[in-house]
């Protein structure tokens, strides 16, 4: 069945290039803006924060947030629309995990679990050698590896700290709380 009425979709914002409208952080501040144009009710918003690019060494520091949309649609019109705001800052997808002027990725709609909790289960058990080669082809949500990233957590626990995780039973607190001290430690408050 399509989910048509409005449901909490929790966003990870960042950048590491400069793009038309300045620095990472004008660019984050100016997609908010855009979304907001474009018909999502921006809930909330984290803070900015500089995070070390990971994988380690691969381009420079990035610029991360959150934010809680409220948005009249399913979860692909939601992907289309940031696809949209993407572009519209000067995203091109040459490489995965390049460098890039705006990334908005979806984290959660609500409590989905997409496109079903088999394939959710084989994307978020995925060994780690192969998550930097592996890239799934359909959308895989929550995002199938939201729970070991600081750069995530860290600012989605400014907005939605009490969201529970569909398939895991934890909160965004837990999920952050279970990080090392030093992945936590090197997400900095611009
Ligand atoms: N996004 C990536 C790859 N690496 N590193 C940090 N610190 N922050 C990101 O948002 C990020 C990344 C792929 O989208
Ligand atoms: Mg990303
Ligand atoms: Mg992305």
């Amino acid at each position: 069945m399509l989910m048509t009425f409005n449901q909490q979709c929790l966003i990870a914002i960042g950048g590491n290039m400069p793009s038309a409208v300045g620095g990472p952080a004008e660019t984050l501040r100016a997609a908010l803006d855009m979304l907001r144009r474009e018909g999502a009710d921006v809930v909330a918003s984290s803070g900015l924060y500089s995070t070390p690019c990971f994988p380690a060494g691969v381009g420079p520091d990035y610029v991360n947030g959150a934010a809680v949309l409220d948005f009249a649609g399913g979860a692909r019109d939601v992907l289309a629309l940031l696809h949209r705001v993407e572009a519209a800052f000067g995203r091109e997808r040459v490489r995965r995990w390049g460098q890039r002027t705006l990334d908005l990725d979806l984290i959660a709609v609500g409590n989905q679990v997409l496109p079903d909790p088999e394939t959710f289960a084989i994307w978020h058990d995925l060994a780690p050698e192969v998550q930097t080669t592996a890239a799934p082809d359909q959308l895989i949500l929550p995002h199938p590896r939201m729970q070991d990233r600081a750069f995530v957590l860290v600012p989605l626990a400014d907005v939605a700290p009490e969201w529970v995780h569909p398939v895991l039973g934890k909160s965004v607190r837990q999920m952050l709380e279970a990080l090392p001290q030093s992945d936590r430690d090197a997400v900095v408050l611009l």
